[in-house]
């Protein structure tokens, strides 16, 4: 800790941090920029809340042009070839349930699973970051709350005719977090993140969700470390 607290201009400009930053900083302007497209979605499907999920689309349109200052402010040029890769899966169930208008599945994707991993992602990201990157991500991560609270109060209101499709929906996504998170971990780690920390964070976030939006605790175990064991 003493270690990541004193960590120096000079380490931000090192090529190792860099080079990680350049994965990292990408990863996180698609997962903005996703984040846009799966609201405007998302607005098509609840036409009730359009307006609200357009303001929501726009705040993740302008999360990405902060992140994508924050590489620019360390001369990183973002690998967005890789973070393409990075949200494929996950980007392909998204497309397949919205094929099929589950909306169900299309919030628990975006406003539970992606909210929720950016908001870990976010809070163990601040105390480490560069004095411009942290400014910008913890006017980000505010708004990230407003997201996951935005799927949690519409699938708490529909929870009955939800549950068997969040329970399935968490079951396909959620091990591909997992393996997203192992593949973010090395660069995570020079960043001075640690995938534990990250994966304590997401739980919380992600079980606090499951709970306001009816799931006993129970069920919340069972469905959070849905496929951790393999990590
Ligand atoms: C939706 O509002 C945002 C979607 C972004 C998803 C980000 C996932 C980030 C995982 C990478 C872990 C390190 C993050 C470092 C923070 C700058
Ligand atoms: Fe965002
Ligand atoms: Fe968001």
């Amino acid at each position: 800790m003493q270690e990541l607290a004193t960590r120096s201009e000079l380490e931000f400009n090192s090529e190792t941090y860099k080079d990680a930053y350049s994965r990292i900083n990408a990863i996180v302007i698609k997962g903005e920029e996703e984040a846009y497209h799966n609201y405007i979605d998302i607005a098509k499907m609840l036409p009730d809340h359009k307006d609200e999920l357009i303001r929501l689309a726009k705040m993740e349109n302008r999360h990405k042009k902060g992140f994508q200052s924050c590489g620019k402010n360390l001369s990183v040029t973002p690998d967005m070839e890789y973070a393409q890769k990075f949200f494929a899966q996950l980007n392909e169930n998204f497309q397949q349930a919205k094929a099929q208008k589950k909306i169900v599945t299309c919030l628990l994707i975006q406003s539970l699973i992606i909210e929720a991993f950016a908001i870990a992602a976010y809070n163990i990201y601040i105390p480490v970051a560069d004095p411009f990157a942290r400014t910008i991500t913890e006017k980000v991560v505010k708004d990230e709350y407003i997201h996951l609270n935005f799927g949690e109060v519409w699938l708490q209101k529909n929870f009955e005719i939800s549950k068997a499709e969040l329970e399935e929906a968490n079951k396909s996504n959620l091990p591909i977090v997992w393996t997203m998170l192992n593949q973010v971990k090395d660069d995570a780690e020079v960043l001075g993140m640690e995938k534990e920390a990250l994966v304590e964070d997401f739980m919380i976030s992600y079980g606090e969700a499951l709970s306001s939006i009816g799931f006993s605790t129970y069920d919340i175990v069972q469905m959070s470390s849905y496929g951790l064991k393999a990590t």
